[in-house]
């Protein structure tokens, strides 16, 4: 037990909302496009000609239906097939970034819902999968927008963005480093996905999320969660990887290579990591002492719906329902760490006293991390 609650939690959902049938028509209307200006070597068996995608593979495949984006018209259209600037985007590389304002709207919620202000927070970090910018740091630059006092700095854990700050954060409020933490994954993520990558132009959207971090003796929130025990793990993994860095900048001329984007062996993600994740969670109720049975619900990662069947069908030894162990990723795709906390956000207010149940992170790196959590 650690005496450190969840005491608000906010999600912020992006303005464009963009449909696999949009997505399909407009990658296969790319891919056709492609095939012409390449007949000739088609024909001559020199290069193979771009397969189809198709919106019922990718519901079938990955349960994915939707997906929210900062900007919905590039990586829709055929001619440029990667996003424009978003319309929250600043002037000049100096100007507030959209992954900010992202931020900034997912944690106005998350205070609100614990009765804060932003004064009140005086540890603020931003952990998320990729970066708009890297210095200053964005999460310097939240933190003065909302007033917050103490320091805050950002870091990165892929999938596990989230949990990995929030047991960050109640690291820094059990030392008493930080009296009111605010964790926020803002993932701005579209820009680093190649749309005319057809095992991966579904995948992923944008959302962004916060959490905030308290002790429990404080709390002025009327729906917190006890956090009662958190487990994490990283294995190193190239299966899931975006290539872009500091590098590009020297090597310019291999911007447009396809492994400077997201790509995944995801039928291997698939199979290495999961049993991963059913040990690690096994592992970690056993240490505790508790049995599935104790859990209301699984607030899982949102990669993909066979992922979460199969786990939920090996952790529970039942096939998994919407109340058990709830799926978001149908309307929002794979919002890498956001996805737990979005499933979190919105399947917490039927909770009562004394309710337990698992939120779990799973993906990229490999990383893991999971939290018993009790409705106070
Ligand atoms: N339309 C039609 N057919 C397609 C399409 C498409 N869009 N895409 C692939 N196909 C074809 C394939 O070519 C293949 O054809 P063939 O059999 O002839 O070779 C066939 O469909 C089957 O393909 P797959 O075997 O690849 O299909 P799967 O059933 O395995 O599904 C998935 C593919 C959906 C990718 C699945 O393997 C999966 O989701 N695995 C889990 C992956 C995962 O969880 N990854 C973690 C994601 S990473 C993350 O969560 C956060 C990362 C944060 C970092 C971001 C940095 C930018």
């Amino acid at each position: 037990m650690t005496g450190i609650v969840i005491s608000g939690t906010g999600v912020y959902t992006p303005p464009h909302s963009i449909s696999n049938e949009t997505l399909v028509e407009s990658y296969n209307k790319w891919a056709t496009a492609w095939n012409d200006d390449h007949k000739a070597e088609i024909e001559a068996g020199t290069i193979d000609a771009m397969q189809m995608s198709s919106v019922e593979f990718i519901e079938k495949a990955s349960g994915i239906k939707n997906r929210f984006m900062m900007d919905g018209k590039g990586p829709t259209d055929p001619k440029r097939m990667y996003p424009n600037l978003s319309e929250l985007a600043p002037e000049g590389p100096m100007g507030t970034p959209v992954q900010v304002q992202m931020a900034l709207a997912a944690a106005e919620k998350a205070l609100a819902e614990a009765h804060l202000k932003g004064e009140d927070i005086d540890l603020v970090i931003l952990s998320s999968s990729i970066w708009e910018r890297f210095v200053p740091s964005m999460a310097t630059e939240l933190q003065k927008i909302l007033g917050a006092k103490g320091f805050a700095f950002d870091m990165a854990m892929a999938c596990s963005s989230a949990t990995f700050g929030m047991s960050t954060a109640v690291d820094a409020v059990q030392s008493g480093m930080a009296n009111k933490a605010l964790v926020v994954t803002a993932e701005y993520i579209t820009p680093a996905m190649n749309y005319t990558d057809r095992d991966s132009h579904f995948i992923f959207g944008d959302a962004a999320v916060a959490i905030v971090i308290e002790r429990e003796a404080e709390t002025k929130s009327t729906t917190a969660f006890r956090i009662h025990d958190r487990k994490l793990f990283t294995e190193y993994s190239t299966n899931i990887a975006a290539g872009f860095g500091t590098r590009t900048l020297i090597e310019r001329d291999k911007i447009s290579h396809p492994d400077q984007r997201f790509v995944q062996q995801g039928r291997v993600v698939f199979k290495e990591l999961l049993p991963k994740v059913i040990d690690h969670v096994n592992a970690q109720l056993a240490a505790k002492g508790y049995k599935v049975e104790d859990f209301k619900r699984f607030w899982l990662h949102q990669a993909n719906i066979n992922m979460n069947m199969f786990a939920t069908r090996k952790l529970l030894g039942e096939d998994p329902s919407q109340d058990k162990a709830p799926i978001v990723l149908d309307e929002y795709a794979n919002t890498a760490g956001a996805g737990c906390i979005i499933a979190f956000d919105k399947y917490k207010d039927d909770f009562k006293p004394g309710e337990f149940g698992l939120l779990c992170s799973f993906g990229a790196s490999y990383s893991i991390g999971s939290f018993i959590l009790e409705r106070i």
